[in-house]
């Protein structure tokens, strides 16, 4: 099976709150779809998560301002996710969306309810979402739960999507001369968006590296070019592998 993580960066415009990308998102799931392996998916947050994380300083105390913020990026990110389930529906997908809000114990997701659904035929979907530990607001990345859903699932195959060709020595968006990694033989060094509050790069790496000590081959595409979904394996394969 698939485990699949699309990043916020393919499915929203990261600088505008609240953008969704429906024809790249629709591409994507098309092509997941025609690969013909069973998949779960996990979205990030984009500008539905993490614009409004930092206005409302999340994570944090739980204020009465943190709250407020609480409930908007909450709302926000499950709009996301029905936008996502909608699009899978249409194609004849029988997507079900699983907030972690309502399932997170401690910092650790219910992934039994995961593998019930996956089970009976569903692809359950998740993302990463603000939940109320002790006295604070958390937000738990989308990157964190693939790890944690890859424990449970034991996907062979587990696919990250940014806007970005793969890994790189350095962040290619502000170096041209960024070299991409197909492995992650070589250090490299990153950098996050401006309005990011989960770790950007940095943290799906560390993710990565993890997840590949489970077992599973990892990889790193571009999401904005999901044809190359089909690639995975080949010596076509444009992206960054971590066996
Ligand atoms: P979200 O957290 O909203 O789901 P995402 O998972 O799509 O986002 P980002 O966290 O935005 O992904 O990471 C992708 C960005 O990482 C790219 O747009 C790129 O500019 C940046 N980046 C920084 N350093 C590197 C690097 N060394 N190699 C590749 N990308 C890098
Ligand atoms: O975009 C964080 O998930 P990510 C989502 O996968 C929020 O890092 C709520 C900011």
């Amino acid at each position: 099976m698939f485990l699949v993580k699309i990043g916020g960066s393919v499915i929203t415009n990261k600088s505008k709150y609240r953008v969704f990308r429906e024809k790249k998102t629709s591409e994507i799931i098309d092509n997941l779809s025609k690969t013909g392996e069973p998949f779960a998916l996990v979205h990030g947050g984009g500008s539905f998560g993490h614009l409004k994380a930092k206005e409302y300083s999340l994570p944090g105390p739980l204020t009465k301002e943190s709250a407020t913020g609480f409930s908007i990026v909450h709302r926000d990110m499950v709009d996301l996710s029905q936008k996502v389930v909608k699009i899978m529906v249409r194609t004849g997908l029988n997507g079900i969306s699983i907030p972690p809000a309502f399932t997170i114990t401690g910092d650790s997701l219910r992934t039994d309810i995961f593998q019930d659904y996956f089970d009976r035929g569903f692809i359950p979907v998740t993302f990463g979402d603000t939940y109320i530990r002790n006295n604070r607001v958390e937000i738990i990345s989308g990157d964190d739960l693939v790890l944690q859903l890859a424990a449970k699932l034991k996907p062979d195959h587990v696919i990250f999507l940014t806007d970005v060709d793969g890994i790189y020595d350095r962040n290619p968006k502000k170096y041209r001369d960024a070299i991409l990694l197909r492995s992650l033989a070589v250090e490299a060094k990153f950098e996050m968006h401006g309005t990011d509050v989960t770790g950007g790069m940095e943290n799906k790496v560390r993710v990565m590296k993890k997840i590949s000590e489970l077992g599973a081959t990892v990889y790193l595409l571009n999401g904005n070019i999901s044809s190359r979904l089909h690639e995975i394996g080949t010596d076509r394969f444009i992206g960054t592998v971590i066996k």
